[in-house]
C-alpha cells in the first residue's frame, strides 16, 4: 500500500483553514488539519514544498517512522509550522489507519476510557452584566463549565470579547489590528466579574478564565489568589511559558488550578512544567503539537505526574483537529477537558463531522478513522483571505503580549 498523492486545501469559510487530503493507491484517503492561526500559508508552503515530495510512495500505515522521518529526519526540529506540518500528515494517516480497520481511531488507541468529553464554552460580555447574561445563556443550553472574559472598563477591546454579545473570532481580516492593555485595570476588574458570575448561579458549574499570557508571575499569583474564593476550574495562560520555571513561582502562592499550553509545539516545552507538577492541565492540541502520535507521549507523562488534558479548541482549529481531539479524548485516561468554540454554520457545511454536543458534552458514533470529511467543491468557493490576530500594546506604546 503507497501514498499516491498528498493535497493541501486552502480554505476561507468566515476564517482560514487549512487541510491536507493524503490519498493511497488503493482509494482510501486521510484528512488532517495544518491550519495555524495567521500563518497558514507558511505551513501549507512548508507542505507542499518540503514534506509532500518526500512522502509519495511510503506506506501510509508506516505512522511512526513517517513521524519519525518527518521530525528526526528533516534535521531541524520544533517550532510550530514544522510541527503542524507534521500534525497533519500525522492525523490523515490515523484517519487512513481507522478507515482500514474499519474502526474509529478511538479504537486503534486503546478503545473508549469514556463515554463522552466534558467540554467547556465561552462566555464573553462588553461589561460584566452582559458576561453574566452569556453565563445563564450557556448554562440554559446545557454547558456544565463555562469560560468567562468581560470587557474592562477604560480598555477600548479586550481578547476574549466580540464585537456584539456571542459570537467571537480572535482573528481579523486584513493586517493585525491593535489593542491597547493596562494590567493594573485587569487585575482590579476581574474578582470582581467572578463574585458576580457567583453569586448569579452558585458553585455548580465550573467557571474558567483566561488570562492570554498578559501577567508577570507575581501577577499572575496574585490573580490565582484573589480567585480563590470563586473556586476556578483552572486559570489560563497566567503567564507566558517559554520560561517554565516562571509558573513555580505562582504555584507557590495560589491553589488555583494552572493550564497552559495552546501555543506549545513539543513535549520539551512543557517538560519541567509536568515534570515538577507546576501545572494541571496541558493545553497543547493535536494540530499545533505534532499531531496523535506526538501529543500521546505528551498525555502518557503527563498522566504519571497527575496533569489533565485540556486541549485548545478554538474556532481556528477546524472540525478535522476537533474530530481529532475528540476521538483522543475517548481515549485519554488523563482526559481532564475540551474547549469548544463553535464553528459558523458554512464551516459545518464545508466540514461535515460526526462529533455533536449533547448536554454539555461531545459525543460521536462508532464511525471509522476520525469521522470528519471536507467538501471540496464548496471549500474552493472560499479562497484564503489575509487575517490576523491582533497585537497588543501598553499605554505607552511597549509591544505586550498578545
Ligand atoms: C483560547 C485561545 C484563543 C486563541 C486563539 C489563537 O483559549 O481559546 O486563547 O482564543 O487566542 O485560538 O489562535
Ligand atoms: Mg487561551
Amino acid at each position: 500500500m503507497k501514498i499516491e498523492r498528498i493535497q493541501t486545501i486552502v480554505t476561507c469559510p468566515g476564517r482560514n483553514f487549512v487541510t491536507v487530503k493524503v490519498m493511497t493507491d488503493q482509494g482510501v484517503y486521510g484528512l488532517g488539519d495544518a491550519t495555524l492561526n495567521g500563518r497558514e500559508l507558511a505551513v501549507s508552503a512548508y507542505l507542499d514544498a518540503h514534506v509532500i515530495p518526500c512522502l509519495i510512495g511510503r506506506d501510509p500505515r508506516c505512522i511512526e517512522d513517517i513521524w519519525q522521518y518527518l521530525y528526526r529526519g528533516a534535521y531541524w526540529r520544533r517550532g510550530p509550522v514544522t510541527m503542524t506540518a507534521i500534525a497533519a500528515i500525522d492525523m490523515a494517516l490515523w484517519d487512513i489507519l481507522g478507515k482500514l480497520a474499519n474502526m474509529p481511531v478511538y479504537q486503534l488507541l486503546g478503545g473508549k476510557s469514556r463515554q463522552r468529553l466534558l467540554v467547556y464554552g465561552h462566555a464573553n460580555g462588553r461589561d460584566h452584566e452582559e458576561a453574566v447574561d452569556a453565563v445563564h445563556r450557556h448554562i440554559a443550553e446545557g454547558f456544565k463549565a463555562i469560560r468567562v472574559q468581560s470587557g474592562v472598563p477604560g480598555l477600548s477591546k479586550v481578547y476574549g470579547v466580540g464585537k456584539q454579545p456571542g459570537h467571537y473570532e480572535p482573528a481579523e481580516k486584513g493586517l493585525p489590528p491593535e489593542e491597547p492593555w493596562d494590567t493594573a485595570l485587569y487585575l482590579r476588574h476581574t474578582p470582581e466579574l467572578f463574585r458576580k458570575v457567583r453569586d448569579a448561579i452558585g458553585f455548580e458549574p465550573h467557571l474558567l478564565h483566561d488570562a492570554h499570557h498578559r501577567l508577570t508571575p507575581i501577577e499572575a499569583a496574585r490573580l490565582g489568589k484573589a480567585l480563590e474564593p470563586f473556586s476556578l476550574f483552572w486559570l489560563e495562560d497566567a503567564t507566558p511559558a517559554e520560561d517554565q520555571d516562571a509558573f513555580r513561582l505562582i504555584r507557590q502562592h495560589t491553589t488555583t488550578p494552572l493550564a497552559v499550553g495552546e501555543v506549545f509545539n513539543s513535549i520539551w516545552d512543557c517538560k519541567d512544567l509536568i515534570g515538577n507538577q507546576l501545572i494541571d492541565f496541558i493545553r497543547t492540541t493535536i494540530v499545533h503539537a505534532g499531531g496523535i502520535t506526538h501529543v500521546r507521549r505528551i498525555a502518557d507523562f503527563a498522566a504519571m505526574h497527575q496533569v489533565r488534558t485540556g486541549f485548545h479548541g478554538a474556532t481556528d482549529l477546524s472540525p478535522v483537529c476537533m474530530a481529532a481531539a475528540v476521538n483522543f479524548g475517548l481515549w485519554a485516561p488523563n482526559f481532564g477537558i475540551q474547549e469548544l468554540m463553535p464553528h459558523n454554520a458554512l464551516t459545518d457545511e464545508v466540514f461535515p463531522h460526526n462529533y455533536r454536543f449533547e448536554d454539555g458534552y461531545l459525543v460521536m458514533d462508532e464511525v471509522p478513522g476520525l469521522g470528519v470529511e471536507i467538501d471540496e467543491a464548496l471549500a474552493a468557493r472560499y479562497p484564503y483571505e489575509r487575517a490576523y490576530l491582533p497585537v497588543a500594546r501598553l499605554r505607552d506604546g511597549s509591544m505586550w503580549n498578545w
